[in-house]
C-alpha cells in the first residue's frame, strides 16, 4: 500500500476554506471542544505521522505533555517537504498548516490519512491553538515555521540550523486555544491507552507517551509490539484462561487493501472482538467483521461435521456459539474507506467482505487441519456452547408450556401448607420419603409445606438445562417454588419465604445440600441472593439431665455443654438417629419447631466467587468438593431463629 504515494506531488494540495470557518464551528471539523475535543488535536497530528510510518518511511513516533499542557508530537519520517507551494507560494510546510483540507486526502493524490474521521489535518489544529511551531529536519538541514492565535502565520519556514545529514522529520507543538476549548487539562492515561493503541495496530512502529508537566526529562512508556494485534489479543486475554496456547494470526492484501485478524479463545463465556479500519475502532462493525463472523461460523461447521463433533441430526452451531469465549482484534488498512451510520463507526466497503471471508477462512481452516489437538479444542467449546443455548430455549419453553410446571401437576409428593401467604410459609425439602412422613406429621400445617426428595438429585454442574430439566425431582422443585426459571424467571412468585434444606448430618446428607445448593444456585439465584435459602441443622447428639433435654449440633457443642454443668450432675447422652428414625414429635422439637430449631441461612456475598467455588465443587474435581462439605461454613452464616 506504499506505492501510491510514490508520485506524490505538492500539487495535490487544494485550497478550499479559510480557519477562520474553523474557530466559528469547532464541532464541525472536531466533533466538541469538551475534553475529548481537546485530545482531538494531538490524535489529528499523531494521524499524520502515523501516515508517514504506513507509507513506510517512520519508525517512531513521541508524543509529550509539556508544562503547560501544550503538546509535542514527533515523528522520523521524512520530514514535511519545505519547498514553496506552487498554489499558495508559500512553503508546503506552511501550507499544510494555514489551509484547510489541504492534507491531499480530497487532492486525489493519495497521501493515506490514517484516519478516515480525521485526517482533517493539521490546519484544524493549527486553527484552535494558541500558538503552533513546526520544526522540519531534512537534507542536513533544521526549519522552522511559527504561527499564533489560530493559525497566523508569525515565523515563515526559515531555516534555523543543521543537523546530520542522515536526521530527517518532523516535530510539532502546540497548545491549544482556551479560548476554544471548555477544559485545557490533558489527561496523560487517556493519551497512553490511545497510543498503546496505536502500537498495537501498527507492528514495529514504536511510539513513546511522556508527561513533562511535573518532571522534566522523564523517561515516559515506550510501546512497540513486533508482533502487532497478537500481542494486543494476548494483552487482552490475560487475566483470562486461553484454551489454546497459539494466537491465530492471519492476513491478507488484494489491490492495496490489507486485512488482517488475530484471535484466541478462553475459558469465559463472552467475547471481545474489536475492529479497526485505518487504526479507527469501528464500533459498529461492517463489512469486514461480516467477512470474518461468516467465515468463521462456516468453518467451524464444517470442521464439527467432517470430524463428527456435530453429528448429522444437530443444529448447526450459530455466529454467537462460535464467539463464546472469542477475544480477536480485526484490523484493516483502505485506502478509501466508507464509513457509515449516524456515528461513521461502521465500514460500508463491500470489497471487504469478501477479502475478509477469504483470508479468514483460508487461514483459519488450515490453522484447524495443522492443528487438530486445538482444533478439537475449539469446536467443542463452541458446540457446549450451542448446547447451553439449546438446553435454554427449551428450559423457556418449558416453563412457559402451559400446566406443565403448575403446581396443580404435583401428584401428591408436596404437602402444602394452607396459608397461602408466602412470607409466613416455609418449604421443607426433606432427605427421603420416611423423614418425608415424619416431617409432615410434626410440621406445623398451617405454614409448613413438605417436599420429600427421592434419592440423590442430579448434579446440575455436570448437566446442561435440558437434563437438569427431565429431571422428576428437579421438576418438582420448580414448579414448588412458583418462579419459573430462565427468561420466566419471576422472584415475586416464589410460594415460600424459607426455603429449608433438611438433610442428615452426615456426609451424604452434606452431599445433597451442596447439590441442592448447586442447583439453587444455577437456576434461582435471586432466590439464593434474597437470603431465602436456608439449612436445618438437626442435631447430632442429645443430653438429658434431671429433666432438662438439651440438643447439640457437634461434638464440640456436646463437650462445652458438659463442661458447663454442675460436676455432680448425672446426665446421658444420646447419639441422634438419622432424620429418617426420628419420629414426627423428636422432629418437631430438634429440627423443625420455629421457637426451638437452629436454621443457618444461606448466602451468597461475593457472587463471583461462589460461583467459581461451585464450579470447583461440582466439577470434575472430588477433593475439592469434600472441602467444601467440610468447610461450607465460608458462605453459609450462622443463624439462631
Ligand atoms: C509530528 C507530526 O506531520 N509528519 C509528516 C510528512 C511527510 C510528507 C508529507 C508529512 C504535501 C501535501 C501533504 C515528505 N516527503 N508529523 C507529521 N510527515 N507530510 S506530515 O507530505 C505532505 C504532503 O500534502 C512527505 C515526501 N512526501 C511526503
Amino acid at each position: 500500500m506504499n506505492e501510491n504515494n510514490m508520485h506524490y506531488n505538492e500539487n495535490d494540495i487544494q485550497v478550499l476554506e479559510g480557519l477562520e470557518a474553523v474557530r466559528k464551528r469547532p464541532g464541525m471539523y472536531i466533533g466538541t471542544t469538551d475534553v475529548k475535543g481537546l485530545h482531538h488535536l494531538v490524535w489529528e497530528i499523531v494521524d499524520n505521522a502515523i501516515d508517514e510510518a504506513l507509507a513506510g518511511f517512520c519508525n517512531h513516533i513521541e508524543v509529550v505533555i509539556n508544562k503547560g499542557n501544550s503538546i509535542t508530537v514527533k515523528d522520523n519520517g521524512r520530514g514535511i517537504p519545505v519547498g514553496i507551494h506552487p498554489k499558495t507560494g508559500v512553503s508546503t510546510v506552511e501550507t499544510v498548516y494555514t489551509v484547510l483540507h489541504a492534507g491531499g486526502k480530497f487532492g486525489g493524490g493519495g497521501y493515506k490519512v490514517s484516519g478516515g474521521l480525521h485526517g482533517v489535518g493539521a490546519s484544524v489544529v493549527n486553527a484552535l491553538s494558541k500558538w503552533v511551531t513546526v520544526t522540519v529536519y531534512k537534507d542536513g538541514k533544521i526549519y522552522e515555521t511559527k504561527f499564533e492565535n489560530g493559525g497566523k502565520t508569525v515565523q515563515k519556514l526559515t531555516e534555523i540550523g543543521t543537523c546530520e545529514e542522515n536526521r530527517t522529520g518532523t516535530t510539532v507543538s502546540f497548545k491549544p486555544d482556551p479560548e476554544i476549548f471548555d477544559t485545557d487539562i490533558y489527561d496523560y492515561e487517556t493519551l497512553k491507552v490511545r497510543i498503546r493503541e496505536l502500537a498495537f495496530l501498527n507492528k514495529g512502529l514504536s511510539l513513546t507517551i511522556r508527561d513533562d508537566r511535573d518532571m522534566e526529562d522523564t523517561t515516559g512508556e515506550t510501546f512497540l509490539y513486533e508482533g502487532g494485534i497478537s500481542e494486543y489479543v494476548k494483552f487482552l486475554n490475560v487475566s483470562k484462561t486461553p484454551i489454546h496456547d497459539e494466537i491465530i494470526h492471519l492476513e491478507g492484501e488484494e489491490d492495496g487493501i490489507f486485512f488482517e485478524v488475530a484471535m484466541q479463545y478462553n475459558s469465559g463465556y463472552n467475547d471481545s472482538i474489536y475492529s479497526f479500519v485505518n487504526n479507527i475502532n469501528t464500533h459498529d462493525g461492517g463489512t469486514h467483521e461480516e467477512g470474518v463472523r461468516r467465515a468463521l461460523t462456516r468453518v467451524i461447521n464444517n470442521y464439527a461435521r467432517k470430524a463428527n463433533i456435530l453429528k448429522e441430526k444437530d443444529e448447526s452451531l450459530t455466529g454467537d456459539d462460535v464467539k463464546e469465549g472469542l477475544t480477536m482484534i480485526i484490523s484493516c488498512k483502505h485506502p478509501n474507506p466508507q464509513f457509515e451510520g449516524q456515528t461513521k463507526g461502521r465500514l460500508g466497503n463491500s470489497e471487504v467482505r469478501k477479502l475478509a471471508d477469504n483470508v479468514f477462512s483460508a487461514g483459519f481452516e488450515r490453522f484447524l487441519m495443522e492443528n487438530p489437538k486445538e482444533a478439537r479444542i475449539i469446536i467443542e467449546k463452541t458446540v457446549n456452547a450451542s448446547v447451553a443455548r439449546i438446553a435454554a430455549r427449551k428450559a423457556r419453553e418449558s416453563t412457559r408450556r402451559k400446566g406443565d410446571l403448575d403446581v396443580i401437576n404435583f401428584g401428591g409428593k408436596l404437602e402444602d401448607c394452607k396459608e397461602k401467604d408466602p412470607s409466613v410459609c416455609e418449604l421443607f425439602i426433606v432427605e427421603g420419603d420416611s423423614a418425608g412422613g415424619s416431617a409432615v406429621k410434626g410440621r406445623d400445617a398451617m405454614t409448613q409445606a413438605i417436599l420429600p426428595l427421592r434419592g440423590k438429585i442430579l448434579n446440575v454442574e455436570k448437566a446442561r438445562v435440558d437434563r437438569a430439566l427431565s429431571n422428576e425431582e428437579i421438576r418438582t422443585i420448580i414448579t414448588a417454588f412458583g418462579t419459573g426459571i430462565g427468561d420466566a424467571f419471576d422472584l415475586s412468585k416464589l410460594r415460600y419465604n424459607k426455603i429449608i434444606i433438611m438433610t442428615d448430618a452426615d456426609v451424604d446428607g452434606s452431599h445433597i445440600r451442596v447439590l441442592l445448593l448447586t442447583l439453587f444456585y444455577r437456576f434461582f439465584k435471586p432466590i439464593v441472593e434474597a437470603g431465602h435459602v436456608y439449612a436445618a441443622q438437626p442435631p447430632l447428639f442429645c443430653i438429658k439431665h434431671g429433666k432438662t433435654i438439651k440438643y447439640v449440633l457437634n461434638e464440640e457443642e456436646r463437650d462445652t455443654y458438659i463442661a458447663s454443668l454442675n460436676p455432680n450432675t448425672k446426665y446421658d447422652i444420646f447419639r441422634m438417629k438419622g432424620l429418617g428414625e426420628m419420629d414426627a414429635e423428636e422432629l418437631n422439637e430438634t429440627t423443625m419447631d420455629i421457637n426451638k430449631r437452629i436454621l443457618r441461612k444461606i448466602t451468597v456475598d461475593d457472587a463471583i466467587a461462589a460461583d467459581e467455588a461451585f464450579s470447583l465443587l461440582m466439577g470434575e474435581e472430588v477433593e475439592p468438593r469434600r472441602k467444601f462439605i467440610e468447610e461450607n461454613a465460608k458462605y453459609v452464616e450462622n443463624l439462631d431463629i
